[in-house]
């Protein structure tokens, strides 16, 4: 069946309430922001931290747009680690930028001081808080339109990861310890079989059969990380292609976001994430599994766009794996959706039945096609980096 169009769904922006209204003046409250409030609104994507959007009017009449953000705790036990690790990045990213652009005017992310001089506020009803300037313009695709989008996202994180490769891993705390190690993702799922707490675990045999089978290619990169011979680099590690804004007129990406899980890493887990969620026409949580696919087209905007930022500085081990990092990463989180499924949906944001079984059969149909395709794909890479 050929792949239905695409179609990006359009802004996460929810309609306001009067109650989204009220907490989101509250925390607004709490930062050093110009002007009087008008709007609050929630944006709901992502799948870990509440976000909102705040409007405020200056005196005249102009009005500028922020992200206000509580850090899910749950997830992430040691918030102010988190915020450290994101002003020392945006800190060193700003400086560099200033250095080759000379004015700071282009659009990065960058966090707003609360009252107090902090960069993060703790929220009238708990919570760490922090504000970011909201990127105009742009927007966020949960799917790739076209081929330039996929080249755009790509070239981004890469230039990403060259702006941060200066940083050593001593500069930022492992807030999320062994976040891609896939093996320990793998052990943590076997963990949940065996308690089952739910009663699941019977509606996902063939799923699990589909894992196990695979676990022996899983601790490749983990294993290069080990023993030296895949470089341990500061990394982005949540490249999904809706962390990127892209400007809605020109489809250029004009800056990443989300930078909670930016710590030590392999570049092989951003590509991954990229290959995972910018080569298939059809959302993360499709149920349709036929529109689920790896396209060749998309891999190859991708490969040229992060090879044009980050081909100076990778490694030939590191280039070697770029299309086995598209499994991994698909196999990796298709592992984690299981597990939450499994423990009864406490992680990821879930809004309907199965959400995470729905989740985890689309990372593994993307696998399967991946999987099919995996020799053209190297085929590919091998013919870009002979350039380099
Ligand atoms: C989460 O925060 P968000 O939605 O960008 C998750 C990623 C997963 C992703 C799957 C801290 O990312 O690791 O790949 O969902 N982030 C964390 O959509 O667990
Ligand atoms: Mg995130």
């Amino acid at each position: 069946m050929p792949p239905r169009p695409t179609k990006a769904i359009p802004s996460a922006v929810r309609p306001t309430s009067p109650e989204i209204m009220e907490s989101v003046r509250k925390i607004g409250d709490c930062f050093a922001i110009a002007g009087e409030f008008v709007l609050g609104e929630e944006i709901s994507s992502g799948l870990i931290n509440a976000t909102y959007r705040a409007t405020y009017q200056r005196e005249d009449g102009s009005q500028d747009r922020y992200v206000l953000q509580r850090i899910n705790e749950k997830v992430f036990t040691d918030p102010h680690a988190v915020m450290r690790n994101i002003e020392t990045v945006t800190r060193h990213i700003n400086w560099k930028v200033l250095r080759v652009k000379k004015d700071a005017s282009g659009q990065t992310i960058n966090l707003y001081p609360a009252r107090g001089g902090k960069c993060y506020a703790e929220g009238p009803g708990g919570g760490v808080w922090r504000c970011y300037n909201y990127i105009e313009a742009c927007r966020t695709y949960d799917v790739v339109e076209n081929t330039r989008q996929a080249y755009q996202a790509a070239f981004a994180f890469g230039a990403f990861q060259d702006l941060v490769s200066d940083l050593t891993a001593d500069d930022l705390k492992e807030t999320l310890p062994n976040f891609h190690h896939t093996p320990q993702r793998i052990a943590n799922l076997e963990k949940s079989i065996a308690a089952d707490p739910k009663g699941r675990v019977a509606q996902v045999a063939e799923e699990i059969q589909f894992i196990r089978d695979r676990a022996h290619w899983t601790s490749k990169v983990i294993d290069g990380l080990a023993d030296g011979s895949i470089p341990l680099r500061v990394t982005h590690n949540d490249t999904k292609i809706n962390n990127v804004m892209i400007d809605a007129k020109t489809d250029q990406a004009v800056c990443v976001i989300d930078l909670d899980t930016v710590m030590p890493g392999s570049t092989l887990y951003d590509f991954g994430d990229l290959v995972r969620t910018a080569t298939s026409p059809a959302p993360e949580d499709e149920t349709n599994l036929d529109l689920v696919t790896m396209q060749m087209p998309m891999f190859e905007g991708l490969v040229e766009g992060y090879l044009d930022a980050a081909g100076g500085f990778l490694e030939p081990a590191e280039i070697d794996l770029l299309a086995f990092s598209g499994k991994l990463i698909a196999l990796e989180i298709g592992v984690r959706f299981l597990t939450d499924f499994i423990d009864g949906d406490n992680y990821f944001k879930t809004t309907r039945e199965n959400h995470n079984l729905d989740r985890c059969r689309t990372q593994l149909k993307l696998v399967e096609s991946i999987e099919a395709q995996e020799g053209q794909m190297e085929k590919f890479v091998r013919r870009i980096a002979r350039n380099l």
